[in-house]
């Protein structure tokens, strides 16, 4: 079905979160996010941007991503007449990098695809599971009591795996102690670009606690380093921020650098770069599963509609809104079944409601391109 972009809106929002997320690059107590609305035949189309507030995570910020969609991406998908969504990505080719920013517009857009189509979007992305398994990540503590607590909360919850934070002064022994208290949970830790190759002795050491993976040990876009490291571990390596693309993907898992992927919407630039890298490790044998960037209701939706895809056989860190929001930029909130699963929703679209009014209490600025 043809259609013809009219008007893109975007939305920056503040959104102050539960309680602070702490990684070894920084932490967060207040999202600041846009929100980008496509609209075609007086139909909308919602997508998020997943960058951070400042750019510790990849090069992109709330601040770039804005620019990067007013002065680039916007005007290049504006008025521009699709026959089919997978169109949109090849529109900022000549973009260099800024994958979150245009890649939130991108997902906006397979939205308003699938409710022009009266189709849920996870079937429309090519979805194949109706359910998608749900794990969580926990950030860096105050202490690893306090840590503990936190694994047995959401635990409690049912949530099927647990992925903790580390960093240098935060690793193997926090590992041993979370390790002891649960030994048969399925457990992994995130470190964030924290280490360097000379730091391998000491990460062969966590193979001691038989994580399912190590994600993203080293630099953010390292792949021959964690190759090198890969073979003296026998925990599996999966590399998060190294990944922007299905090229990085497929080179990663020749040179032995990635045993598992971890799929972001947002950092490859939207739904039609996240299929090629999951088609590329479905390919090769290599599992992957839906990371998070502390998404509002929007990005969460997308989140599951991209996890319904058949590659996405691990718990992905996609959880409740409530573990991070008081209140949702959707209704219902996205909630988790007491067996640590999300259903999906078979409305058009992402398949929940917006909260315009919400919205607008919490809006820091709006733009209309037209
Ligand atoms: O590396 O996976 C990451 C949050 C912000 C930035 C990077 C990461 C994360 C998470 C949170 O681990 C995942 C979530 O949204 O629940
Ligand atoms: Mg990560």
């Amino acid at each position: 079905m043809p259609f013809r972009i009219e008007q893109i809106r975007l939305h920056q929002i503040a959104m102050p979160l539960v309680r602070p997320f702490e990684t070894s690059f920084g932490r967060t107590v207040e999202r600041q996010i846009v929100l980008v609305e496509v609209v075609a035949g007086g139909v909308a189309g919602w997508g998020e941007v997943t960058a951070s507030e400042q750019p510790f995570y990849n090069e992109e910020w709330t601040e770039s991503a804005w620019l990067i969609l007013k002065h680039f991406a916007g005007p290049a998908a504006l008025g521009h007449s699709f026959e089919s969504a997978a169109e949109c990505a090849p529109l900022f080719g000549r973009i260099r990098g800024h994958r979150m920013a245009w890649g939130g517009l991108e997902a906006a857009v397979w939205d308003l695809e699938a409710r022009l189509l009266g189709l849920p979007l996870w079937r429309h992305v090519g979805g194949t599971r109706a359910e998608v398994s749900c794990g969580v990540s926990i950030g860096i503590q105050e202490s690893v009591p306090a840590l503990l607590e936190a694994i047995g909360r959401e635990l409690a919850c049912g949530y099927q795996r647990i992925k903790i934070k580390i960093k240098p002064g935060w690793d193997l022994d926090v590992v041993r102690q979370v390790r002891q208290a649960f030994p048969a949970i399925r457990l992994m830790a995130d470190a964030n670009s924290a280490y360097t190759l000379a730091d391998a002795d000491r990460l062969v050491r966590l193979d001691e606690f038989y994580l399912m993976m190590i994600e993203q040990p080293l630099a953010h876009d390292d792949i021959l380093d964690h190759a090198a490291l890969q073979a003296r571990l026998a925990t599996p390596v999966c590399l998060d921020e190294s990944i922007r693309t299905a090229h990085h993907a497929e080179q990663a898992i020749r040179l032995g650098a990635a045993k598992i992927v971890n799929v972001k919407l947002g950092r490859v630039g939207g739904f039609a770069e996240a299929r090629k890298v999951h088609d590329v490790a479905l390919a090769s044998g290599v599992p992957v599963w839906c990371g998070g960037m502390l998404e509002s209701g929007v990005g969460r939706a997308h989140n599951v509609a991209l996890s319904t895809l058949p590659g996405f056989v691990l718990p992905g860190d996609v959880s409740a809104s409530r573990r991070y929001w008081e209140r949702d930029v959707i209704a219902p909130p996205i909630e988790v079944t007491d067996h640590g699963t999300i259903p999906v929703s078979d409305a058009p679209g992402f398949g929940y409601a917006l909260d315009l009014d919400f919205l607008r209490a919490i809006a820091v600025r709006e733009e209309i391109l037209a």
